[in-house]
């Protein structure tokens, strides 16, 4: 019955695909990822990256936190062991959001079929770090509206994955949840109350590390997990 009850909250039926549209349309999908400091933001871009460029679609990355110049290298590693290229900023400290821009305009220039726009997550000045997100989202949309506005949340997370998602579902509608760091002991039980709270389903988790380590979520292994099984 417990089963039961929290596949219902689970809620199998949700749609878990990245909203991105198809190969070949054609079109500019963009999709912005946020989060708070470590929980995995770089890395998901990263390994979202290597699913698309395995379904043969062109992909731009935007190295929008520019707060440590350490960051937009971390991407740039991604970029290069996927394949893709990134923008990032010519100086260190830049305004995230003109470099999301020039990442737009570049994958717009290029054709590229998906943007994906790294952010920095520094949640000590939540002010602060909600008009740099709104501002990167405005002038994203002015190229390429968001379709996915993924929230990264770190497995280990208890509570404060919930404070988590109300501030960055303040900033911009959130599409999805990613969970990362399943690998380690913590079962992420918090993305329930989150995906509940929030409206929107958990799409993929994160697996490890590696390029691979990024697997679509799967709701009945994910409640067994929670019991034990
Ligand atoms: N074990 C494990 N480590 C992860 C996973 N995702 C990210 N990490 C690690 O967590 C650390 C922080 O990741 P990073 O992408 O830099 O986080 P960000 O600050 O949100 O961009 C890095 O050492 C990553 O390798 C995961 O799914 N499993
Ligand atoms: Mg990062």
């Amino acid at each position: 019955m417990l089963r039961a009850a929290l596949l219902d909250v689970v809620d199998p039926t949700l749609d878990r695909s990245l909203a991105l549209g198809a190969a070949g349309d054609g079109a500019l999908h963009t999709a912005i990822v946020v989060g708070v400091n470590g929980v995995g933001k770089t890395t998901t871009v990263g390994k979202i990256a290597r699913v698309l460029v395995a379904q043969d679609r062109t992909v731009v990355l935007g190295a929008a936190d520019t707060f440590r110049a350490a960051a937009a290298d971390q991407l740039e590693t991604w970029g290069a062991r996927v394949g893709v290229p990134v923008v990032r900023a010519h100086v260190d400290g830049a305004d995230p959001a003109s470099v999301a821009y020039e990442a737009a305009d570049r994958a717009r220039a290029e054709s590229a079929e998906v943007l994906l726009v790294d952010t920095a997550g520094r949640l000590q000045n939540k002010q602060g770090l909600m008009d740099e997100l709104g501002k990167i989202v405005r002038v994203v949309s002015k190229v390429s509206p968001p379709s996915e506005v993924l929230l990264v949340l770190d497995a280990t997370t208890g509570q404060n994955g919930l404070t988590q998602a109300r501030v960055f579902g303040q900033v911009a509608p959130l599409t999805g949840i990613v969970l990362t760091k399943l690998d380690g002991t913590a079962k992420g039980g918090i993305v329930l109350a989150v995906q509940r709270e929030l409206g929107v389903p958990v799409k993929f988790v994160g697996l490890g590390e590696g390029a691979d380590d990024l697997a679509p979520f799967d709701p009945e292994g994910f409640v067994d997990s929670l019991l034990g099984q």
